[in-house]
Formats: C-alpha cells, structure tokens, sequence
C-alpha cells in the first residue's frame, strides 16, 4: 500500500519536546474536548481495579486445571466474558527478568536521540523507534515514542532490527519473549477449555505454533498539559491477546466499562492481560476485546511494554463453526490478520470502530 511506505509529515520525537522544557503542548496533540481526560475527577470514574488472579495452582508445579469446574479456570472465564480485562500474577515468567527488561528499555529512550534515531521506523512495517500510529496528515497525535520489534513467525525475527544498546537488551528481549510466548501459550488453552472446547482449538485457531508475536514499547513522556492530550487514544487491540508490563510505579492504563474509564492500578511483578479483536472474531464476541486508552502526567514518565499474541497473519479468521448456532449466528466475515491491521495502520487507534463496522456490514 502506497500510503504506507513513507509518514505524511516529518517526525518529531515527544520525549524530545518533552525535555525541551515547553509549557503548552503543540496543538497537534490536543484532543478534542470528547476525547480528553479530564473526565478522570468525574464520579464517572470508578474506583475499581480489574480482577486480579493468582495463577499459582494451574502452571506453578501442577498439572493443569482440575477440570471446567477449576477456581481459576472460572475466574478467568468470568474476567474473559465481564471486562476483557485482567492481571496475571504467579505466572511462570520470570519476576527478575521483567524488571530488567522494563529498566533496559527505560535506558533505552534514555539514549542520545542519534542513537535511538538508528532504528527509526516506517509505516511500512512499524519496525523499529516510532512516534505515531496512523499515516493520516494532519491527524492530532498522542503523546509518546514506542519501540516495534517481531518476535514471531521465525522468519520476521531480525536481531538486527532490535536495539543493541543498552548491551543486554538484545538477550532480554529473546528471553522474555520466549517466556511470554509460553505464558500465552497456557492461557489460549484455558481460554479454550473455558468455551468448552478442546484445549489446543484456539492455538489452531490462530494457525498452530507459527503465530505472530511482536513487542511494542510506550515511552509516555512528562507532559505539562496532561488534562489535553492521552498518551494512547482509546483502541481495542487488533491481535488476539496481550499481555502488558505495566510501569509499576506509574499508573496510566484505563479501561472502558460502560461509560466510563477505570483506572488499573499495576500489581507488583503481574501482567496486564487483555482481548484483542481477533478473539472476539474467532469466539463469535463470547469473548470481547475491550476499548482502553493510557492518560499521563507532568511529574512522572512512564514505560510499559505491551506484548502481542497474534494469529498467523495470512490466514482467514472467523467464527469458529462449533461457537455459531441458529440463535447466535456468525457475526463476522473472514479476514487475513494481514487485512485487519491495515485499518490501525493506517488510521491509528479509533475506539473499537474497526470491528463494530465488521459486524454491522453483514
Ligand atoms: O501503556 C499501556 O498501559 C497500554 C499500552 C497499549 O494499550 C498498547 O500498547 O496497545
């Protein structure tokens, strides 16, 4: 696609106009009164935290699940169908190893810009040291940089194209993934058992072993007007999961529940876990992903590594046939992951727009 090879306008890098010590931001990242947070000191907000569940029972030195009536198995399944939101803690991914990814990557953006600037990105691919989503000129802008890197299929993984500096950053990020891929790996069968159906329907589902996974850094910069602008407008995710590392210290993630945001208030050493679009195609929406949005603010900066599980990109996903009936017929076409994603990359993060247009199309 011809509007992808290159941005419509000239990068500018927020942590650069961030540390340049302004006191308005540029009116390209002012949103619309609609689209701001200052809804936050509203009762609208609730003061309520997404369910947390402690996952020690089903991975930690056992077996699996007990059978569809296991505790926690429910409890996802009563997360997955309430809020498409959830954390994760006792996860089996190393508590050590998250944190020291998450301190690389904050050494990271905190190189000399030439240094970041080695990896800048291109819409064609997304690869690499980014500031915008979308290839819309003119379009108002959020406030942060990120760092977009494959790690899955096999055939997309090019150290090359992940950071060499900080030195360690390279081995982290091939381990972390690698367990984060396992970690999936074991909730996609839960999430399977928990429709009732075998455990490995969704991994197959997704096109076997061979999925996607990627890895997109968000570096929130300090902001001196954060009651103007959001650091990620609100989206649902385009994959299948994602499991976020939130910044411990700083919270930022909201969550839309009815109509209002629920601020997510970061377990120590858990990941965020939520639904993206291509599970709610290939569950026929029993299971939904969940529009959410990332506020900031002028004290503190914020890193959170957001880590997507997504189907082999060229294959159909639709509803699986065994989860359509006569009273719940399929509700979305087929799609390559391939097609879907354009719409993002294309127009940046616009609410659940995408999928919603899927299904009233039919
Ligand atoms: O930074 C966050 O907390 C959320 C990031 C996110 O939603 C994303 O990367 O898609």
């Amino acid at each position: 696609m011809k509007s992808l090879q290159s941005w419509p306008e000239p990068v500018v890098r927020v942590q650069a106009l961030s540390e340049s010590g302004i006191r308005a931001i540029p009116d390209r990242y002012v949103k619309p009164p609609s689209d701001r947070p200052s809804v936050v000191s509203s009762p609208m907000v609730k003061e309520v935290n997404i369910p947390v569940i402690d996952l020690k029972g089903l991975f930690v030195g056992a077996n699996g699940p007990s059978g569809p009536d296991d505790p926690t198995l429910r409890q996802i399944n009563e997360a997955c169908r309430d809020w498409g939101f959830f954390q994760v803690v006792n996860h089996g991914v190393d508590p050590k190893l998250m944190r020291m990814m998450r301190e690389s990557w904050r050494e990271f953006f905190h190189l000399p810009l030439e240094a970041k600037q080695r990896y800048a990105n291109s819409p064609c691919t997304y690869e690499g040291y980014g500031s915008r989503l979308g290839v819309e000129k003119g379009a108002v802008l959020d406030w942060s940089d990120y760092y977009f890197l494959h790690y899955m299929p096999q055939c997309l993984r090019n150290h090359e194209k992940w950071p060499d500096l900080p030195p360690s950053c390279r081995e982290q990020i091939a381990e972390y993934s690698k367990q984060v891929v396992e970690l999936s790996g074991r909730l996609m069968k839960m999430l399977s058992l928990n429709l009732g159906l075998p455990e490995d329907f969704l991994q197959r589902g997704f096109g076997g072993e061979d999925i996607g996974a990627c890895l997109r850094v968000n570096f929130y910069p300090k902001c001196p007007q954060p009651d103007l602008t959001l650091g990620l407008s609100s989206h649902s995710d385009p994959g299948g999961l994602t499991l976020l590392l939130p910044d411990e210290n700083v919270p930022g993630l909201q969550v839309r529940r009815d109509e209002s945001w629920v601020t997510v208030n970061p377990i120590s050493d858990a990941f965020i876990v939520n639904i993206g679009d291509q599970m709610q195609v290939l569950s026929n929406a029993i299971y939904k992903s969940v529009e959410h949005r990332v506020i900031v603010n002028s004290a503190k900066e914020r890193v959170s590594l957001a880590f997507f599980y997504n189907p082999k990109s060229d294959i159909p996903i639709a509803p699986a046939s065994e989860l359509v009936t006569e009273d719940r017929p399929a509700l979305y076409p087929a799609m390559t992951f391939d097609e879907y994603r354009l719409y993002i990359r294309t127009k940046g993060p616009r609410g659940k727009s995408q999928v919603e247009s899927l299904k009233s199309a039919r």
